[in-house]
């Protein structure tokens, strides 16, 4: 090849690379191209939208855009207005130089110009090569230094911090101001060629986390301080102080040069929103905590019911009031009887009807005949109500009234003002007369032909406050669970929107769709009633039909192992009795129950977590294991994923296992999965939605030496105050049969 021809060649090459640059040049300032610039992800349907940025044309800084620091002593130099300044070719220069004997730097922010929250929000910039100073781009708000709710009110985001001379950087989140309730989250990397050419170091920032990025590359996701809801303006600095090395053998001036800063947007900014309004919705949500009367109800666990009146005499569900009250005749009833078999099962409360739709009254009321006080029993002198609250403050039960208020004896019912003041006259008596009640049962049912009646809800729920201030009230306080065959949802949470008409019966009350608007959220956890017959009254023909063992378990598994309290009730006979078939039935149940729990396998076992709130060991994973249901594991506020461990010690045979949030501060985790360490490695035994006060499941058995819980999701951080393990044998077995 003759000189002159490879002499062109080579100038043509030399364009054509010449070109390319150019082209690649001019494609990498043009916002919004791909490239060198890059922008993260974004969900279906969205583009990005540049809302703000400056290239630094120009000969001077735009002062519409920036607020040039200076001249003052800053650290171990002095940021001064002289050292910010563009270059003439699209960039902004913060220079380090020495001055005299003092250091001097640049520095300039946004605020008052340019204030946002969230978006993606990028630098493109060359950092300079000296030690004893360190660029950084960072976001800031005035409201950084409020303290209390996290860094929700204003977090420093740091996006970069170069304070290394070597490929290093670290990316911070401060909150709670800079005093003793400073809070802070960071990282810190290498990034190979760092510190040769330009970078970008891009923050994707929305309402529930912030993605960290360096060239496109994702460094940092989290969503430490609970994620910052305020504005914030965009900060380019220097600063010179030790912990960028000693300034004094630094080769000066040096040079910090930015290439751009944008900001962008969704272009539909109403995805935010929706995001903002989910936020909100689920922080309002894990706010709300039982009242102490609902968890002291929730802790009683398995409670019964008596449903009793003519009806066991006249072989009905439902009396007509019709009924003579002579035909009240139990020749045995014995409430020590009801009181002690309900003991014996487990049960902690007893909720008695103390008055049915029949309007037959078991206290002897001053405001109907329709009563005790005239019916054989006792020679009308007997008061059931009485006597079972007696018997149950001597075994140390609680007590709950039920009283009808539909009752189609009393001639008032239908006429508003009569029927609500004898309504409200008879509840002052059972409420009024018999010492604690814990449990007000207000019936809904109503039959399809009765009488238009207004009940008056609120003077009866005042005189619940007024006569029994710790009682729950069912259908205001705690409600049905939706159904009587005894089963909770396997997601029942007990946090509802109680704005309109809640329907019980829906197969969602709790999920945030569910929630909706969330205009009333209360805590109002489900209370699972169903009987232990088909009937609620006593009928022969039932006798056998008590329900099987294998039943009950099944609906206690699916009630208390459901986030709800389970009413079991059982009708006493003609004799006034509970039926030998039932108790038999109970005894089972207990003992099978006794078989199961007996034993926690985790009981006591070492456990770690993943995270855990600041390393504070009032709130470490052992907290789980220590059998105490009042303390509990829980992680940093804004930690809703992770994970705790437990080691069993020895490979452990079970199939059962049991979860408990500590409920008394909300109900929090929205999913999760529970693992064991088996010989063949991790495998999942269960896995759910919700957990609340207890969650329960069956799985076939497993020996594993270790169970690893993984907290998938969470309103708000997670709370767990028990993991037990347990193995159940087979019914047949426990039972000997
Ligand atoms: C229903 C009533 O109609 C039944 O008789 C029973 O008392 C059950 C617990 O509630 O609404």
């Amino acid at each position: 090849m003759s000189p002159s021809l490879s002499n062109r060649m080579e100038c043509a090459l030399a364009s054509l690379v010449l070109c390319l640059l150019l082209l690649a040049g001019i494609a990498s300032a043009a916002p919004g191209a791909a490239g060198k610039e890059f922008l993260p992800p974004l969900p279906d349907g969205q583009s990005w939208q540049l809302v703000w940025n400056d290239e630094f044309e120009g000969s001077v800084v735009d002062s519409s855009k920036w607020e040039i620091l200076g001249d003052f002593q800053r650290r171990d130099g002095f940021w001064v207005k002289n050292d910010v300044y563009v270059d003439g070719r699209g960039h902004l220069i913060l220079r380090t130089k020495k001055d005299g004997d003092r250091y001097t730097c640049g520095a300039a922010r946004t605020r008052g110009r340019f204030e946002h929250r969230y978006g993606y929000w990028v630098c493109r910039c060359k950092f300079p090569s000296q030690e004893g100073h360190w660029p950084a781009f960072w976001l800031h708000a005035d409201t950084v230094g409020r303290i209390g709710d996290a860094g929700r009110d204003g977090t420093e985001i740091d996006i970069m911090e170069k304070p290394w001379r070597e490929d290093r950087i670290t990316q911070n989140l401060h909150w709670d101001g800079y005093g003793k309730e400073h809070q802070h989250v960071g990282t810190t990397f290498d990034f190979p060629g760092l510190s040769e050419g330009f970078h970008t170091f891009g923050l994707h920032w929305t309402p529930d986390e912030y993605v960290f990025y360096v060239d496109g590359k994702e460094t940092w996701r989290t969503s430490g301080g609970g994620v910052s809801q305020a504005p914030g303006y965009a900060k380019l600095t220097e600063e010179i102080g030790a912990w960028g090395g000693d300034i004094k053998k630094a080769n000066l001036p040096d040079h910090f040069i930015v290439d751009y800063v944008r900001v962008y947007d969704l272009a539909a900014p109403a995805a935010y929103a929706e995001n903002v309004e989910k936020k909100a919705l689920i922080a309002r949500a894990a706010e709300v905590r039982p009242s102490p009367q609902q968890l002291a109800w929730q802790q009683l666990e398995f409670i019964a019911f008596i449903h009793y009146t003519v009806n066991a005499f006249t072989d009905k569900e439902w009396g007509d009031g019709t009924e003579n009250p002579a035909i009240f005749n139990p020749s045995e009833l014995d409430v020590r009887q009801w009181v002690q078999t309900c003991k014996d099962a487990g049960m902690k409360m007893i909720i008695l009807t103390a008055k049915h739709h029949d309007g037959f009254c078991l206290w002897p009321s001053q405001y109907t005949d329709h009563c005790i006080k005239n019916s054989p029993y006792k020679g009308g002198q007997g008061d059931i109500v009485g006597e079972l609250a007696q018997a149950c403050r001597d075994a140390g039960l609680k007590l709950g009234l039920y009283l009808s208020p539909w009752d189609r004896h009393e001639p008032t019912y239908g006429d508003t003002k009569g029927y609500n003041q004898f309504y409200r006259n008879q509840l002052r008596e059972i409420l009024g007369n018999y010492g604690e009640i814990t449990e007000v049962w207000f019936d809904g049912a109503k039959g399809e032909n009765a009488k238009d009646m207004e009940y008056d809800w609120a003077g009866y729920y005042a005189i619940v406050s007024e006569l029994q201030p710790n009682a729950v009230i069912f259908g205001h306080t705690i409600r049905w669970v939706g159904n009587e065959s005894g089963y909770a949802r396997e997601n029942e949470w007990s946090v509802v929107n109680a704005s309109s008409s809640l329907d019980c019966m829906a197969k969602d009350l709790g999920s945030l769709k569910a929630l909706g608007a969330g205009d009333r959220l209360v805590w109002y956890p489900a209370e699972t009633d169903v009987s232990i017959r088909p009937g609620w009254f006593y009928h022969a023909s039932e006798d056998d039909k008590v329900k099987s063992v294998e039943h009950l378990l099944d609906i206690y598994f699916r009630s208390v192992g459901y986030n709800s309290v389970l009413l079991l009730n059982l009708p006493p006979d003609r004799r006034g009795l509970i039926h030998e078939n039932d108790v038999q039935r109970l005894r089972e149940f207990r003992k099978v129950r006794d078989a199961i729990f007996d034993e926690n396998l985790a009981a006591g076992a070492k456990a770690t977590a993943s995270h855990s709130k600041g390393n504070d060991p009032a709130f470490s994973a052992d907290k789980i294991t220590d059998g105490d249901p009042q303390t509990y594991w829980t992680t940093d506020d804004w930690t809703t994923a992770a994970t705790v461990e437990i080691d069993l010690g020895k490979p452990c045979t079970f199939n059962v296992a049991e979860l408990a949030e500590c409920i008394a501060v909300g109900q929090r985790i929205s999913e999760f999965t529970l693992e064991a360490l088996t010989n063949s490695g991790w495998k999942e035994v269960a896995r759910g939605t919700t957990v609340g006060y207890k969650r329960l499941f069956r799985f076939d058995p497993v020996t594993a030496s270790k169970v690893r819980l993984r907290v998938l999701d969470s309103r708000v951080c997670p709370t767990l105050s028990g993991l037990g393990l347990y193995f159940a044998p087979p019914i047949n077995e426990i039972l000997g049969q």
